[in-house]
């Protein structure tokens, strides 16, 4: 199963047997006071800054979300998503709970990259989600990620996401959207607050992978939320759901593309460990610039 994004000077193949695909996720305001006061304002340049800055050190894709507490996403969006695509030449996943936003947005770039495949962020198996965007995945021909719950929320085990995940499908395939532009995130939540989150985000996945082989990603770091020390677990977690099938983790790339990088090398994803030794010179000879 390959997933094919496009933008207008790039193509990003997402399958098993390559190599991780980096979704950057920092042009997202959760959390960043700075960033949201700036999109409140309507001003862009630190999203052109985080999309330069993400590529810079590997990122394939970029999430482009600007939903923040007094942003109009259906203007602001597409301005996003234009200067990303004006800034960078890598694909775009367009990260929006606001369906006119996320029309908006697939209209600009089918406008700015005719023949381009973006990666819709997200539906869900909520009944209203569903029917507000496997629509516009079709009429857009755009690639869409598939959260693992619903109008119950999220389900607590593996079997119950599999099972969410199923009644998606079936929605999409009725639509006639290609089950390879599907790319499932079975969700990871803090294992800080119950010691067996991380297992049934494992369970999940090895599910999904196991009944349909689709292409995975994650939104990873949210598995060490409220523990010291997050980067240590996001590592020792990114190892082990690429093992499972996340081949498209959301992530923020500086922080997590060597450990993943080295994931890739031990499941015989870097043919002579070339991708792993290239990025280690890059970044050592980077800071030996910055010492000089
Ligand atoms: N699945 C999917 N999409 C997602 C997520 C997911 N999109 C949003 C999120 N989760 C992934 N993106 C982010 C963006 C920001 C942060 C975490 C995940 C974040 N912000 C810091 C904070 O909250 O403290 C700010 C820190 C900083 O400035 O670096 O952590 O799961 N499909």
């Amino acid at each position: 199963m390959e997933t094919v994004l496009k933008s207008a000077a790039k193509t990003v193949v997402i399958g098993a047997d390559k190599p991780t695909v980096f979704i950057g996720e920092r042009i997202n305001p959760t959390g960043k006071k700075k960033l949201a006061a700036a999109l409140v304002a309507g001003d862009l340049e630190v999203v052109r800054k985080e999309a330069l800055a993400q590529v810079e050190v590997g990122a394939d894709v970029l999430d482009v979300n600007v939903g923040a507490a007094g942003v109009d996403e259906v203007s602001l969006l597409p301005q996003a998503l234009q200067l990303v695509m004006e800034t960078v030449e890598v694909p775009v996943c367009i990260d929006t709970a606001n369906v006119n936003a996320l029309r908006a947005a697939l209209s600009l770039h089918r406008e700015l990259a005719p023949g381009g495949k973006p990666l819709i962020n997200s539906v869900n198996g909520e009944e209203a989600r569903m029917d507000d965007v496997l629509p516009l995945v079709k009429e857009y021909g755009a690639a869409v990620i598939c959260l693992a719950m619903d109008d119950e929320g999220i389900p607590c085990t593996g079997e119950g996401r599999v099972a969410v995940v199923r009644r998606i499908v079936e929605r999409a395939d009725a639509l006639g959207i290609p089950r390879e532009d599907l790319i499932v995130d079975c969700l990871a939540l803090t294992v800080g607050a119950d010691p067996n989150a991380a297992v049934v985000t494992l369970d999940a996945i090895r599910g999904v992978k196991e009944e349909f082989g689709f292409n995975m990603t994650l939104g990873a770091s949210n598995v060490s939320f409220g523990l010291p020390e997050r980067e240590v677990i996001n590592w020792a977690f990114l190892a082990m759901v690429a093992m499972a099938g996340v081949n498209c983790p959301i992530v923020d790339v500086a922080k997590v593309r060597p450990a993943l990088l080295a994931a890739d090398l031990l499941l015989g994803r870097d043919s002579f460990g070339m991708r792993y030794i290239t990025a280690y010179k890059k970044r050592m000879k980077e800071a030996q610039q910055a010492q000089s």
